[in-house]
């Protein structure tokens, strides 16, 4: 039997539980909407630098959905302004710009990673506490929302976390 055919059999009951374990766990870390298939975990903002005006934020995204979806805005409590960013090499150098919507293909996982796509957060409103947890929304353009708690980091344990990291690619 293949894999997806038996998730497909196995989909009905990972919604009942995931419905069952939403309500029981309404304030775990990874709380997410099954309903919508759409799952978001991982969610990190960087604290911000001193001086700094803008920090970056970090998830994983994954749509389980037979069809695509497109990310249109996101917000994160007490943040004033968040933007999608992606990265993209110009001249051989590291660029990133801001995209409007990003688009999830069916089954696609998307991880928003250094050196890749990423959020830019701005403007907060009350300095931020490393730990602290932060409500995130995720809008799509077919009107779901999907809510996750992104935990505040620290430059050097985000940094710790991920290997892959690109960031450097200019230098060779
Ligand atoms: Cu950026």
């Amino acid at each position: 039997m293949s894999f997806k055919s038996l998730l497909t059999m196995l989909t009905p009951a990972i919604l009942a539980m995931g419905l069952y374990s939403s309500a029981l766990l309404a304030h775990a870390d990874h709380q997410h909407d099954t309903v919508n298939e759409i799952v978001v975990n991982n969610a990190q903002i960087r604290d911000f630098l001193p001086g700094s005006k803008s920090s970056a934020g970090y998830l994983t995204l994954v749509n389980h959905g037979d069809t695509a979806i497109e990310l249109t805005k996101v917000t994160v409590e007490s943040l004033g302004r968040v933007e999608i960013h992606e990265h993209q090499h110009v001249n051989g150098m590291m660029k990133m710009q801001k995209v409007d919507t990003l688009q999830i293909k069916a089954h696609q996982q998307l991880d928003f990673k250094p050196g890749g796509y990423h959020l830019m957060v701005f403007e907060p409103k009350e300095p931020l506490k490393i730990g602290q947890e932060l409500k995130l929304t995720l809008y799509f353009s077919n009107g779901d929302r999907v809510f996750t708690q992104a935990s505040v980091v620290s430059l050097e344990s985000q940094i710790a976390e991920a290997p892959q990291s690109q960031q450097h690619h200019t230098h060779h």
